[in-house]
């Protein structure tokens, strides 16, 4: 008899832990299951997934929460009656940057994990570090100046990490702790991730970490795809001693803690293979496969991802480059003021909804008669700018409908601009996220971009790609080594009938309206707000 062939992909992200469990054969999602964090583990006292702290930079979370949330998922996956026994191998991603701080007790404890006590009895004495600092601290802006400092600065940094130093990242992370609590870093015989951390309760032996995730660390060389000594000793001492081994994401580890084989019914000859972040999991989820494929997310900020063959990296240090899941590179590029800017237009001007601003956008041409609106609502990521501010260049503050267009001319001008340096032109853009929803917008984005465009859906699109990265590793391990494009074909569509193509005339508009959009850039960054 044909054995289905089914992978589990788990997401271990801010908010929450999910599930998505693929059918390769009917190329189907066959389960999809989300446990929030705040509200099924009430007893860590989480706020949408981070610890209380007087200090509004500091962002911890704990592990121990997401260790209980791995039992509770399996526990749930389980009472839905979730085919575990037929699992061939697991997989998934963590919120990138995230760091967990393991005793030299840890190898032991993983290796004899008890499925009569819950995995967080099991990892008494486990942690040097009672909570682990996440993406969304930026309590580090001391120890990134100083490592960036002994890297020779923000293009040599960048060049040899991948991205110049953030405060997230885990290299200037690791330096703080060290610092402050030099007994504790002391203790500390492993340094892991939220994804190898992860990976590691799943295996029962320190994991690995990924091409991807390791590149979030300020710590890899991101074309040797090794530990980069002189990044290790800028960070701290001992370094090389505390960080696991690199290796692909989707490689396998080994079989499954027999944990899980005994309390939850997980096939025993599973495979637990390595994981990756939450964004290069994305990529593959969102079926970014071949260089030059891009896709952008406009949700709450608006976020581009494009995948690249070759290690392009940004010597403005604005956009960052991890390895993909899938080979080869792929860039994140952040711009904070997304969609909570354009809903700041919206309630300026009153504009009752989404569909009324759309048509706004589509009364007023193409360049805006040279209207220009700078949104940094908010400290702006990219580019680079500490102080919020709006700024309108020959643009009437009356005129709603011109300021509906400006606004989202200037992030699409601005995404085009600072992602030049990737040096790759799309022959599409998927596009995904709330705002992607409106065709006068998108329309504004493939003339921007001279680019095809079209919409995909993807709730759960790190999960599914963790699942398909279980598939890929497991068949490679068979000796079935299957094309990646192969493998996502008819898990990562786009909508039908969503496609918009770019309009010659207008894309003539922006190309030259590029360089009066960056002169605009310029003087805002430096010159007072108008
Ligand atoms: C990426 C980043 C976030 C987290 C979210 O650099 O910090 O996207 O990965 O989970």
């Amino acid at each position: 008899m044909h054995m289905a062939r089914i992978f589990l992909g788990l997401d271990s992200s801010t908010q929450s832990l999910s599930a998505v469990v693929i059918d390769l054969d009917t190329r189907k999602v066959v389960y999809e299951k989300s446990l929030n964090f705040d509200q099924a583990l009430p007893q860590f006292k989480t706020r949408n997934g981070v610890l209380p702290n007087r200090d509004p930079l500091v962002k911890h979370s704990s592990p121990r929460l997401w260790a209980a949330a791995l039992d509770l998922i399996f526990a749930q996956m389980k009472r839905d009656g979730v085919a575990l026994d037929k699992i061939l191998a697991v997989s998934g991603c963590g919120q990138q940057h995230g760091s967990v701080y393991l005793t030299d007790q840890t190898e032991a404890a993983l290796a004899s994990l008890d499925p009569q006590k819950s995995l967080e009895e099991n990892l008494d004495g486990v942690f040097a570090r009672k909570t682990s600092p996440i993406w969304m601290d930026s309590s580090t802006a001391k120890e990134c100046l100083e490592i960036r400092k002994k890297l020779g600065g923000i293009k040599f940094t960048a060049s040899r990490t991948g991205s110049d130093t953030f405060e997230r990242f885990t290299g200037p992370q690791i330096r703080k702790f060290c610092k402050t609590e030099p007994k504790a870093y002391a203790q500390t015989a492993h340094i892991a991730l939220v994804s190898s951390f992860m990976a590691s309760l799943l295996s029962g032996k320190l994991a690995p970490i990924d091409f991807g995730d390791g590149a979030g660390m300020n710590l890899m060389d991101i074309r040797r795809k090794n530990w980069n000594h002189d990044a290790l000793k800028a960070t701290a001492p001992g370094l090389t001693k505390k960080l696991p081994p690199l290796a692909e994401a989707g490689s396998i580890i080994g079989p499954v803690s027999n944990y899980f084989v005994q309390k939850y019914g997980l096939n025993p000859e599973a495979r637990a293979t390595v994981w990756t972040g939450d964004n290069p999991a994305s990529v593959v989820g969102l079926g970014l496969i071949k260089p030059g494929q891009v896709a952008i997310s406009l949700g709450t900020s608006d976020t581009f991802f494009g995948t690249m063959d070759k290690c392009q990296t940004d010597e403005s240090g604005e956009g960052h480059v991890f390895g993909s899941p899938a080979g080869g590179y792929m860039t994140l590029i952040c711009f904070k003021n997304g969609s909570l800017a354009r809903e700041k237009i919206r309630e300026h001007y009153k504009i009752a909804d989404w569909k009324k601003f759309g048509e706004l956008v589509a009364q007023t041409p193409p360049g805006n008669h040279g209207g220009i609106l700078l949104p940094w609502f908010e400290a702006e990521i990219v580019p680079r700018v500490n102080q919020p501010g709006i700024h309108r260049f020959q643009l009437d503050e009356k005129d709603a409908a011109a300021n509906c267009r400006a606004i989202f001319e200037a992030q699409m001008l601005s995404m085009r601009l600072h992602s030049q340096w990737m040096q790759v032109a799309p022959a599409k853009i998927l596009v995904t996220g709330g705002a992607a929803n409106n065709r006068a917008l998108l329309q504004v984005l493939a003339d921007v971009m001279n680019c095809r465009v079209e919409r995909i859906e993807v709730a759960k699109s790190a999960a599914l790609g963790s699942a398909l990265q279980a598939a890929h590793g497991w068949l490679a391990a068979d000796g079935q080594a299957v094309k990646w494009e192969k493998l996502v074909a008819g898990f990562t569509a786009p909508v039908p009938g969503s496609a918009v193509l770019p309009n010659k005339a207008a894309t003539k508009v922006y190309d030259q309206m590029l360089d009066q959009y960056a002169a605009c850039e310029y003087e805002a960054m430096s010159g007072p707000t108008i």
